[in-house]
């Protein structure tokens, strides 16, 4: 899909049965402040537009009530050049899932009807709160109607020549979820991301102590990541978070004067129990990305060099992608 000025973009559609959290999840991704009780039902489609490695993703968030949903499958227009097809299913509304069921299958099959195949997603979403430890204490029921829909959304799939191209289960009480969600469809969406990964991984083996790289654009979102060797006790969602905070802060910091200098701050480090954080800044043309490595070793002295040559490389990569 191509806009006014010829620059290639993907669209997303985002459906599910009025409720679901749909608004919610793009509210959340969109990184605006949410305060979910001011978030009303979405009537018909409201559209937003996203971007991540300097390209334009527009994405559609279908408002699920009953007269919407009738509505949109019947105009060819809503449902055009569709590279993702994200359908959310509320896990605590067990009482609707063969409706959310139902409304999976005519969406699908309206698509495989006009010839457009998008990668399917599902977000099995709002795995919170009694649903959650339901959950994990194992109950049987809950159980059950979980495999029972898993089941049944595969063979949706299978029934109108669709592949599914990830399941999820998120919550916006964890935001990670919804974020490294998002990050996979972005993923398959942009065969770039394959090729920054494996450049990064590439550029990564020279420094071998390290166990976790990422590499965050502006906002923090994850763009790839490379993790190697055992568990530092330190989850990537968590290494992602404390490098979004530490990114605020440099920039707060730069644009303060706190530090007398003419130049932005470039890195930051931090010592977490027996580990060391660095957060590098990646300049790459306009835009600017950040790499952030993770090592057991309480000094990062041995890499500095590395990591700046590192992302010296990485920027030069990044700005020709665009
Ligand atoms: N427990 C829980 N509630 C959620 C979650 N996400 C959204 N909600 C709540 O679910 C309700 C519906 O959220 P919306 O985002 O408006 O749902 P929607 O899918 O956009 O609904 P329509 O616009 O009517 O199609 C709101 O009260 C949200 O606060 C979640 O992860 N967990
Ligand atoms: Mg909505």
């Amino acid at each position: 899909m191509s806009n006014e000025n010829g620059i290639e973009r993907r669209k997303i559609v985002v459906a599910g049965l009025d409720n679901a959290g749909k608004t919610t999840i793009l509210a959340l991704i969109r990184k605006k402040m949410v305060d979910s009780s001011l978030i009303k039902p979405t009537r018909g489609i409201s559209r937003a537009e996203a971007e991540i490695l300097g390209k334009n993703v527009a994405i559609h968030d279908f408002g699920g009530q009953k007269v919407y949903r009738d509505s949109y499958f019947k105009d060819k227009r809503f449902l055009a050049a569709t590279d993702a097809f994200i359908f959310v299913i509320d896990l605590q509304d067990i009482e609707r899932y063969d409706l959310a069921l139902e409304y999976f299958d005519r969406a699908l099959g309206e698509f495989a009807k006009h010839g457009i195949s998008p990668m399917v997603f599902i977000f099995y979403h709002k795995y919170d709160h009694h649903y959650q430890e339901k959950y994990q204490e194992e109950d049987e029921r809950i159980i059950r109607t979980f495999e029972n829909l898993t089941n049944k959304i595969e063979a949706t799939c299978k029934r109108n020549g669709m592949a599914l191209s990830g399941t999820f289960t998120t919550s916006v009480y964890n935001e990670w979820s919804c974020f490294s969600s998002f990050h996979e469809v972005w993923v398959s969406l942009y065969s770039q991301f394959g090729s920054v990964q494996e450049y990064l991984s590439e550029l990564c083996g020279k420094i071998p102590e390290a166990r976790m790289i990422l590499l965050l654009d502006k906002d923090a979102n994850l763009i790839a990541k490379k993790i190697s060797g055992t568990s530092t006790g330190i989850s990537l969602e968590k290494l992602q978070a404390i490098s979004g905070s530490s990114i605020i802060l440099m920039n707060e910091w730069t644009k303060s004067g706190i530090y007398d200098q003419e130049e932005p701050i470039a890195n930051a480090t931090m010592k977490i129990k027996e580990s060391t954080v660095m957060v590098q800044k990646v300049p790459a043309g306009e835009d600017v990305y950040y790499l952030v490595i993770l090592t057991e070793s309480g000094n990062y002295e041995p890499f500095k060099q590395t990591i700046v040559s590192i992302s010296n490389f990485l920027g030069a990569f990044l700005a020709k992608l665009k």
